[in-house]
Protein backbone atom coordinates (compact mmCIF):
# COMPACT_ATOMS: atom_id res chain seq x y z
CA UNK A 1 0.00 0.00 0.00
CA UNK A 2 1.09 3.52 -0.82
CA UNK A 3 2.81 5.74 2.01
CA UNK A 4 1.79 7.62 4.18
CA UNK A 5 -1.06 5.66 5.65
CA UNK A 6 -3.65 6.61 8.13
CA UNK A 7 -5.68 5.54 11.16
CA UNK A 8 -9.33 7.07 10.27
CA UNK A 9 -11.90 6.34 12.79
CA UNK A 10 -15.32 6.79 13.46
CA UNK A 11 -17.82 6.85 16.39
CA UNK A 12 -21.14 7.90 16.05
CA UNK A 13 -23.70 8.27 18.83
CA UNK A 14 -27.18 9.19 19.32
CA UNK A 15 -29.00 10.26 22.58
CA UNK A 16 -25.58 9.53 24.37
CA UNK A 17 -25.56 5.91 23.61
CA UNK A 18 -23.28 4.43 21.43
CA UNK A 19 -24.68 3.66 17.92
CA UNK A 20 -22.01 2.68 14.90
CA UNK A 21 -18.20 2.90 14.41
CA UNK A 22 -15.77 2.05 12.64
CA UNK A 23 -11.22 2.05 12.06
CA UNK A 24 -9.23 1.41 9.03
CA UNK A 25 -5.50 1.81 7.68
CA UNK A 26 -5.92 4.14 4.55
CA UNK A 27 -3.94 5.87 1.79
CA UNK A 28 -3.79 9.29 1.30
CA UNK A 29 -5.64 9.06 -1.61
CA UNK A 30 -8.38 7.15 -0.45
CA UNK A 31 -9.13 9.00 2.99
CA UNK A 32 -11.63 11.19 1.46
CA UNK A 33 -13.98 8.74 0.01
CA UNK A 34 -13.29 6.83 3.41
CA UNK A 35 -14.41 9.41 5.18
CA UNK A 36 -17.91 10.14 3.43
CA UNK A 37 -18.49 6.80 3.46
CA UNK A 38 -18.05 6.72 7.58
CA UNK A 39 -20.24 9.46 7.72
CA UNK A 40 -23.06 8.21 5.53
CA UNK A 41 -22.98 5.01 7.32
CA UNK A 42 -22.96 6.96 11.07
CA UNK A 43 -26.34 8.96 9.47
CA UNK A 44 -28.14 5.59 8.11
CA UNK A 45 -27.01 3.22 10.64
CA UNK A 46 -30.14 0.49 10.75
CA UNK A 47 -30.98 1.65 14.34
CA UNK A 48 -31.23 5.39 13.86
CA UNK A 49 -29.73 8.41 13.06
CA UNK A 50 -26.21 9.24 14.56
CA UNK A 51 -26.33 12.76 16.59
CA UNK A 52 -22.89 13.00 17.18
CA UNK A 53 -19.71 11.66 14.94
CA UNK A 54 -16.57 11.72 15.96
CA UNK A 55 -14.21 11.62 13.04
CA UNK A 56 -10.43 10.77 13.90
CA UNK A 57 -7.55 10.75 11.16
CA UNK A 58 -3.94 10.21 12.53
CA UNK A 59 -0.82 9.76 10.35
CA UNK A 60 0.60 6.45 10.94
CA UNK A 61 4.08 6.03 11.98
CA UNK A 62 5.45 3.80 9.12
CA UNK A 63 8.57 1.96 11.28
CA UNK A 64 5.51 0.56 13.58
CA UNK A 65 3.36 -0.94 11.19
CA UNK A 66 3.39 -4.39 11.72
CA UNK A 67 1.72 -6.99 9.01
CA UNK A 68 -0.32 -10.13 10.13
CA UNK A 69 -2.21 -13.51 8.25
CA UNK A 70 -5.74 -13.38 8.99
CA UNK A 71 -7.40 -16.44 10.80
CA UNK A 72 -8.60 -19.36 8.95
CA UNK A 73 -12.66 -19.25 8.67
CA UNK A 74 -14.75 -21.93 10.37
CA UNK A 75 -18.42 -21.78 9.77
CA UNK A 76 -20.74 -23.90 11.85
CA UNK A 77 -24.60 -24.25 11.70
CA UNK A 78 -26.80 -24.48 14.91
CA UNK A 79 -30.77 -24.43 15.10
CA UNK A 80 -31.27 -20.98 17.47
CA UNK A 81 -29.25 -18.69 19.31
CA UNK A 82 -29.20 -21.08 22.34
CA UNK A 83 -27.13 -24.06 20.70
CA UNK A 84 -25.19 -21.13 19.11
CA UNK A 85 -24.43 -20.03 22.41
CA UNK A 86 -23.61 -23.76 23.83
CA UNK A 87 -21.27 -24.43 20.95
CA UNK A 88 -19.20 -21.04 21.60
CA UNK A 89 -19.15 -21.63 25.36
CA UNK A 90 -17.57 -25.37 24.65
CA UNK A 91 -15.12 -23.60 21.88
CA UNK A 92 -14.29 -21.27 24.15
CA UNK A 93 -13.55 -24.12 27.13
CA UNK A 94 -11.22 -25.60 25.24
CA UNK A 95 -9.58 -22.49 24.25
CA UNK A 96 -9.21 -22.57 28.28
CA UNK A 97 -12.24 -20.01 29.36
CA UNK A 98 -13.81 -21.15 32.83
CA UNK A 99 -17.77 -21.56 32.36
CA UNK A 100 -17.91 -18.85 35.38
CA UNK A 101 -16.40 -16.44 32.50
CA UNK A 102 -18.06 -17.39 29.80
CA UNK A 103 -21.17 -17.35 31.13
CA UNK A 104 -20.38 -14.08 32.99
CA UNK A 105 -19.74 -12.68 29.15
CA UNK A 106 -22.50 -13.72 28.02
CA UNK A 107 -25.09 -12.44 30.29
CA UNK A 108 -23.36 -8.95 30.43
CA UNK A 109 -23.62 -9.16 26.23
CA UNK A 110 -27.33 -10.01 26.87
CA UNK A 111 -28.30 -7.49 29.10
CA UNK A 112 -25.66 -4.55 27.60
CA UNK A 113 -22.67 -4.73 29.05
CA UNK A 114 -22.06 -0.44 29.38
CA UNK A 115 -23.24 0.07 33.31
CA UNK A 116 -26.52 1.93 31.72
CA UNK A 117 -27.69 -1.61 30.26
CA UNK A 118 -26.61 0.08 26.60
CA UNK A 119 -23.98 -1.78 24.53
CA UNK A 120 -20.50 -0.90 25.12
CA UNK A 121 -18.38 1.12 22.26
CA UNK A 122 -15.23 -1.05 22.84
CA UNK A 123 -14.83 -4.49 24.20
CA UNK A 124 -14.77 -6.10 27.86
CA UNK A 125 -11.33 -7.42 28.97
CA UNK A 126 -12.12 -10.56 31.38
CA UNK A 127 -10.10 -12.58 33.37
CA UNK A 128 -9.98 -15.92 31.77
CA UNK A 129 -10.19 -17.53 34.93
CA UNK A 130 -11.94 -15.67 37.48
CA UNK A 131 -14.22 -14.12 34.84
CA UNK A 132 -13.60 -10.30 36.70
CA UNK A 133 -13.86 -7.55 34.63
CA UNK A 134 -10.63 -5.73 34.01
CA UNK A 135 -11.77 -2.79 31.15
CA UNK A 136 -11.22 0.55 32.87
CA UNK A 137 -13.77 2.46 31.53
CA UNK A 138 -17.23 0.23 31.71
CA UNK A 139 -19.03 1.96 29.62
CA UNK A 140 -16.49 3.16 27.25
CA UNK A 141 -14.43 -0.62 27.09
CA UNK A 142 -11.33 -0.60 24.73
CA UNK A 143 -11.70 -0.07 20.93
CA UNK A 144 -9.35 -1.73 18.85
CA UNK A 145 -8.24 0.02 16.23
CA UNK A 146 -5.25 1.02 13.27
CA UNK A 147 -5.71 -2.33 11.42
CA UNK A 148 -6.66 -3.37 7.94
CA UNK A 149 -6.10 -5.30 5.00
CA UNK A 150 -3.18 -4.70 2.22
CA UNK A 151 -5.12 -4.14 -1.27
CA UNK A 152 -4.59 -7.26 -2.58
CA UNK A 153 -5.64 -9.33 0.96
CA UNK A 154 -9.08 -7.40 0.70
CA UNK A 155 -9.29 -8.74 -2.98
CA UNK A 156 -8.46 -12.38 -1.88
CA UNK A 157 -10.86 -12.13 0.83
CA UNK A 158 -13.72 -10.77 -1.18
CA UNK A 159 -13.02 -13.69 -3.61
CA UNK A 160 -12.90 -16.40 -0.75
CA UNK A 161 -15.81 -14.84 0.72
CA UNK A 162 -17.52 -14.83 -2.07
CA UNK A 163 -17.05 -18.13 -2.73
CA UNK A 164 -19.03 -19.55 0.49
CA UNK A 165 -22.07 -16.84 -0.16
CA UNK A 166 -20.41 -14.94 3.05
CA UNK A 167 -18.88 -11.41 1.85
CA UNK A 168 -20.48 -8.67 3.63
CA UNK A 169 -18.95 -6.23 5.37
CA UNK A 170 -20.17 -7.72 9.07
CA UNK A 171 -17.85 -10.70 8.43
CA UNK A 172 -14.66 -8.59 6.51
CA UNK A 173 -14.52 -6.36 9.37
CA UNK A 174 -15.24 -8.67 12.09
CA UNK A 175 -12.40 -11.08 10.51
CA UNK A 176 -9.54 -7.65 10.46
CA UNK A 177 -10.84 -7.22 14.28
CA UNK A 178 -10.12 -10.70 15.77
CA UNK A 179 -7.39 -10.88 13.36
CA UNK A 180 -5.88 -8.46 15.38
CA UNK A 181 -7.18 -9.06 18.85
CA UNK A 182 -5.96 -13.14 18.98
CA UNK A 183 -2.35 -11.30 18.57
CA UNK A 184 -2.36 -9.44 21.42
CA UNK A 185 -0.07 -10.14 24.37
CA UNK A 186 -2.46 -12.57 26.54
CA UNK A 187 -5.49 -12.70 24.85
CA UNK A 188 -6.77 -16.34 25.16
CA UNK A 189 -10.01 -16.17 22.96
CA UNK A 190 -12.86 -13.59 21.83
CA UNK A 191 -16.23 -13.55 21.90
CA UNK A 192 -18.70 -11.29 19.40
CA UNK A 193 -21.95 -11.15 18.72
CA UNK A 194 -23.51 -8.15 16.31
CA UNK A 195 -25.32 -5.22 17.88
CA UNK A 196 -27.41 -5.05 14.34
CA UNK A 197 -30.88 -6.23 15.36
CA UNK A 198 -31.18 -7.98 11.83
CA UNK A 199 -27.54 -9.49 12.26
CA UNK A 200 -27.97 -12.81 14.45
CA UNK A 201 -24.60 -14.33 13.83
CA UNK A 202 -21.12 -14.39 15.99
CA UNK A 203 -18.23 -15.78 16.89
CA UNK A 204 -15.36 -17.35 18.71
CA UNK A 205 -11.76 -16.62 17.71
CA UNK A 206 -8.28 -17.96 19.27
CA UNK A 207 -4.46 -17.94 17.51
CA UNK A 208 -5.06 -21.78 17.69
CA UNK A 209 -8.94 -22.18 16.79
CA UNK A 210 -9.24 -19.54 14.27
CA UNK A 211 -12.09 -17.59 13.52
CA UNK A 212 -15.17 -19.90 14.25
CA UNK A 213 -18.74 -18.14 13.46
CA UNK A 214 -21.94 -19.78 14.26
CA UNK A 215 -25.41 -18.24 12.44
CA UNK A 216 -27.14 -17.37 15.49
CA UNK A 217 -25.56 -16.15 18.64
CA UNK A 218 -28.77 -13.81 19.76
CA UNK A 219 -32.56 -13.70 18.37
CA UNK A 220 -33.61 -11.65 15.56
CA UNK A 221 -34.18 -8.13 16.46
CA UNK A 222 -32.49 -8.12 19.39
CA UNK A 223 -30.55 -4.87 19.49
CA UNK A 224 -27.59 -5.81 22.06
CA UNK A 225 -24.45 -7.46 20.99
CA UNK A 226 -20.95 -6.58 22.54
CA UNK A 227 -17.19 -8.14 22.55
CA UNK A 228 -15.32 -10.18 24.89
CA UNK A 229 -11.58 -10.50 25.20
CA UNK A 230 -10.33 -13.45 27.95
CA UNK A 231 -7.37 -12.43 29.25
CA UNK A 232 -4.97 -15.30 30.59
CA UNK A 233 -4.50 -15.33 34.25
CA UNK A 234 -1.70 -14.25 35.46
CA UNK A 235 -0.38 -12.72 31.94
CA UNK A 236 -2.17 -9.56 32.97
CA UNK A 237 0.05 -6.15 31.84
CA UNK A 238 -3.22 -4.22 30.54
CA UNK A 239 -1.60 -0.69 29.45
CA UNK A 240 1.06 -2.70 27.28
CA UNK A 241 -2.19 -4.92 26.01
CA UNK A 242 -4.35 -1.82 25.49
CA UNK A 243 -1.66 0.21 23.78
CA UNK A 244 -1.40 -2.53 21.38
CA UNK A 245 -5.06 -3.11 20.61
CA UNK A 246 -5.84 0.49 19.91
CA UNK A 247 -2.33 2.05 19.14
CA UNK A 248 -0.78 -0.98 16.89
CA UNK A 249 -1.04 -0.57 13.47
CA UNK A 250 -1.25 -4.14 11.86
CA UNK A 251 -1.76 -4.89 8.07
CA UNK A 252 -2.97 -8.34 7.13
CA UNK A 253 -1.47 -8.87 3.87
CA UNK A 254 -2.35 -12.71 3.85
CA UNK A 255 -5.59 -14.32 4.39
CA UNK A 256 -6.41 -17.62 6.04
CA UNK A 257 -8.34 -20.90 5.16
CA UNK A 258 -11.88 -20.25 4.51
CA UNK A 259 -13.61 -23.43 5.49
CA UNK A 260 -16.73 -25.25 4.55
CA UNK A 261 -19.67 -24.78 7.18
CA UNK A 262 -20.72 -27.78 9.25
CA UNK A 263 -23.40 -28.84 11.15
CA UNK A 264 -22.22 -28.61 14.97
CA UNK A 265 -23.02 -31.66 17.03
CA UNK A 266 -23.77 -31.13 20.65
CA UNK A 267 -20.72 -33.18 22.46
CA UNK A 268 -23.37 -35.72 24.51
N1 LIG B 1 -13.13 -2.67 19.20
C1 LIG B 1 -13.74 -3.21 20.29
N2 LIG B 1 -15.04 -3.51 20.35
C2 LIG B 1 -15.77 -3.24 19.26
C3 LIG B 1 -15.22 -2.69 18.08
C4 LIG B 1 -13.83 -2.39 18.08
N3 LIG B 1 -13.24 -1.87 17.04
N4 LIG B 1 -16.21 -2.54 17.17
C5 LIG B 1 -17.33 -3.00 17.77
N5 LIG B 1 -17.09 -3.40 19.03
C6 LIG B 1 -18.04 -3.95 20.00
C7 LIG B 1 -19.11 -2.93 20.41
O1 LIG B 1 -19.47 -3.19 21.74
C8 LIG B 1 -20.27 -3.27 19.50
O2 LIG B 1 -21.50 -2.94 20.09
C9 LIG B 1 -20.13 -4.78 19.36
O3 LIG B 1 -18.73 -5.02 19.40
C10 LIG B 1 -20.70 -5.34 18.09
O4 LIG B 1 -20.17 -4.62 16.98
O5 LIG B 1 -18.94 -13.85 10.75
O6 LIG B 1 -21.27 -6.77 13.34
O7 LIG B 1 -19.94 -3.97 14.62
O8 LIG B 1 -21.01 -13.30 10.19
O9 LIG B 1 -22.22 -4.79 15.53
C11 LIG B 1 -19.85 -10.82 13.85
C12 LIG B 1 -20.23 -11.97 12.95
C13 LIG B 1 -20.47 -9.51 13.47
C14 LIG B 1 -19.77 -11.76 11.54
C15 LIG B 1 -20.00 -8.50 14.46
O10 LIG B 1 -20.26 -6.35 15.32
C16 LIG B 1 -19.91 -13.07 10.76
C17 LIG B 1 -20.58 -7.13 14.29
P1 LIG B 1 -20.70 -4.84 15.53
MG1 LIG C 1 -23.01 -2.99 14.67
Amino acid sequence: MKRPLYSIRMQASRNGHHLSGAEHLSTKAELEPLAASLIKRALEHMRGRAETIQLSIDKVDEAQIGYGVLPDLHTYLVDDYHQGRRAAAAILQKAGVTSAAIEGAMVAMASGAAPDGHNMRGAMLIDAVSGYRLEPDQARGVRVSRMDLTEQARHELTLGLRSLGLDNAHVREALVLAGKVVTAPGVLAELCWSDDPDYTAGYVASAQLGYIRFPHLKPKGEERGGRAFFLAAGEQNLSELIDYLQCKPLLFDHIGQFHRSRQWVEPS
